[in-house]
């Protein structure tokens, strides 16, 4: 089964050798580039200043990088851990040229960004990822862009309708299942997401299907507690299928900057999250987003969305996701 991070790709390219890396992987890094452009005049705009001229970095440098990094949405506690080290070399008065400093800084950010650690998709049978966020992030177009994904790569794959709390959530992923030709599992309006989810499984298990995607609400009417039923629908996943053929995927839409930290916080008391998605990078000038979401909560980002087309669905590389916002 495929899986994202083999031997073979594994933290391999370094920002600096693009042009020595094969084919298919300098076609990624174009790809973030292109789709990364906001992010990176973001940055070029609050940094290119710094780094344009070759000089020494002294404190008030770092204090100007600081506020910059902050601004670029990296927040406070990400950017204080990166610049540190730089501090601590002014402070006993050892000089920092601004290449050294952007090489190193550059270097840091890489390290920040942990991979998953298993195959994804899981490699036994039937792999259940379940799809978390709140409303409008991109959960159920990510599912599907990630259907086709892995439909090309001859899997089975089975949706499963788990935002029965609008009949407009029901009918996306059932038009979704019909563009790809894919079954769906999907009840009534209204009916119990943990019901469907069983349901779903008991056919992936008795069908033998390679892979199950699970849809999920992202807000519900507020007679519900969206928290307590994601809860509800993961232990009936936790009865159907062992834990390591699951994944509980937080689906993040970078637009939303800072604010996707806290949705990370409340998602993660509720479900454990294994990985996250962030979706619409293309969109944005907030990529920064990412470096904070692996510092402070040391999950790996496994995708990220860089417009609303199949293809525009990628599988996150931290080299060209720096290479693309801090280009040399
Ligand atoms: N530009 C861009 N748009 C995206 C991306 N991912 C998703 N979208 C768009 O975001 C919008 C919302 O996507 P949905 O998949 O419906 O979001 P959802 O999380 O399922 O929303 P709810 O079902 O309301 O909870 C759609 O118009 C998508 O096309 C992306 O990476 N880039
Ligand atoms: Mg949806």
């Amino acid at each position: 089964m495929f899986n994202l991070f083999s031997n073979k790709e594994k933290g391999s390219a370094h920002q600096a050798d693009e042009n020595s890396l094969e084919p298919k992987k300098r076609g990624l890094f174009e790809r973030f580039r292109e789709g990364l452009s906001k992010t990176k005049d973001r940055f070029t705009s609050l940094l290119g200043e710094v780094f344009e001229v070759d000089k020494l970095i002294d404190l008030k440098i770092l204090e100007e990088i600081e506020e910059n990094l902050i601004l670029a949405d990296l927040g406070v506690e990400t950017t204080s851990f990166l610049l540190e080290p730089f501090k601590e070399k002014c402070l006993k008065g050892e000089p920092i040229t601004t290449k050294a400093f952007k090489s190193a800084l550059k270097k840091a950010m890489l390290d920040l960004f942990i991979e998953y650690p298993h195959p994804f998709p899981p490699s036994s049978k039937p792999a259940c990822l379940f799809f978390l966020g709140v409303n409008g992030v991109g959960k159920t177009t990510t599912i599907a862009k990630l259907a086709d994904r892995y439909k090309k790569e001859n899997l089975s794959i089975l949706l499963v309708a788990g935002d029965t709390f609008r009949a407009a959530a029901i009918d996306q992923l059932k038009t979704w299942g019909e563009r790809l030709a894919l079954p769906v599992i999907a009840q009534r309006e209204g009916s119990d997401p943990a019901s469907v989810i069983y349901q779903g499984l008991e056919k992936a298990l008795k069908d033998k299907i390679d892979l199950v995607l699970i849809d999920t609400a992202g807000r519900l009417h507020t007679k519900y507690n969206l928290m307590e039923e994601l809860k509800k629908m993961h232990r009936v996943m936790e009865k159907l299928i062992p834990s390591e053929q699951r994944a509980n995927l937080l689906v993040l839409d970078a637009t939303t900057g800072q604010n996707a930290l806290s949705q990370v916080e409340h998602f993660s008391k509720a479900i454990p999250i294994d990985a996250i998605i962030i979706t619409k990078m293309d969109g944005t000038a907030k990529g920064g987003i990412a470096l904070s979401i692996a510092y402070k909560f040391k999950l790996p980002i496994l995708f990220i969305g860089l417009g609303e087309k199949p293809e525009d669905l990628l599988p996150f590389d931290k080299s060209a996701f720096i290479s693309a916002i801090l280009p040399d």
